[in-house]
């Protein structure tokens, strides 16, 4: 109930880009009300940003507002969130992962999330940013030999850079010594499948859940 309430309000102070009370009330559920951080990103947080998307789809928002949100955002995970989560399983070395935002992508947020997760789930995490050509993806998977290759994409313009990658690994003889997880918002189940991806995650707990299966890992 009390946890319902603040995460609403929280969702509601970010859609306001009330900056200093959205934060006094992230860290009031968190280190007051103990809610889970990962839920304060995925239940306030990511459907505040939700709504932020929608708003400028309907030409109610513009860019100015995706630039601030997602501002604001990488504050709260990098000044609140991240210090918080950083305690548990970290140490443990269950695998590698190669991870980055597809050629012509900058969303960068939700691929942080994901990388942040893993490193805490004990996956050591080699992060190549945005923007990140087929080329790119190829060489480190080439020089760091990683368990997994992660491919984030939001915009449904740049989804076929996935197919690429996949081909450049196919055609490098790389395909089959790497598994493939792609997730972000253009990215679908059916889409991963259909790429012959390995795996697909629709938030950072199943990013998570999907690596350590394909490694043979318990959850
Ligand atoms: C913030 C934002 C921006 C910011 C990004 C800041 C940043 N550093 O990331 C800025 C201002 C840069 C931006 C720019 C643009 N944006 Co924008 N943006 C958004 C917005 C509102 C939120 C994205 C976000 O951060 N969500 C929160 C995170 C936590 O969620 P997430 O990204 O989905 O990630 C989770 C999962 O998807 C998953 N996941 C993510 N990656 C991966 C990877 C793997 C391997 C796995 C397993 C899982 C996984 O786990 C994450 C954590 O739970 C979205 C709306 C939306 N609903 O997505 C639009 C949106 C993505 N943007 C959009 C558009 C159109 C643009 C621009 C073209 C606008 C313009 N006219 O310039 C530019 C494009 C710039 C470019 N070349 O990339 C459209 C895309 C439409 C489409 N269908 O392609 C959207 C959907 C808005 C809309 N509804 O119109 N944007």
């Amino acid at each position: 109930m009390v946890e319902g309430k603040i995460l609403e309000d929280i969702k509601e102070r970010f859609l306001e880009f009330d900056s200093d009370e959205t934060k006094r009330l992230v860290k009031r559920a968190v280190d007051e009300l103990h809610i889970d951080p990962l839920d304060v990103v995925e239940k306030a947080l990511r459907p505040a940003m939700g709504v932020v998307g929608e708003k400028f789809e309907e030409g109610e928002f513009f860019l100015s507002e995706l630039i601030v949100s997602g501002q604001l955002f990488k504050e709260i995970m990098s000044e609140i969130i991240e210090p918080r989560l950083s305690v548990g399983e970290a140490g443990r070395r269950l695998g590698t992962v190669v991870i980055g935002t597809v050629k012509g992508d900058l969303h960068d947020i939700g691929k942080n999330i994901v990388a942040t997760m893993l490193r805490i789930a004990g996956f050591e995490v080699i992060d190549l940013g945005v923007d990140v050509p087929a080329e790119k993806f190829v060489e480190a998977v080439e020089k760091y030999r990683p368990d997994i290759l992660g491919m984030s994409a939001l915009l449904t313009t740049v989804i076929d850079e996935i197919k690429h990658v996949i081909d450049a690994l196919k055609s490098k003889g790389l395909r089959d010594k790497v598994k493939i997880v792609v997730g972000g918002a253009a990215v679908t189940e059916s889409f991963a499948k259909e790429v012959g991806a390995d795996g697909y995650g629709k938030d950072a707990v199943e990013a998570v859940r999907v690596c350590k299966k394909l490694l043979g890992l318990k959850d």
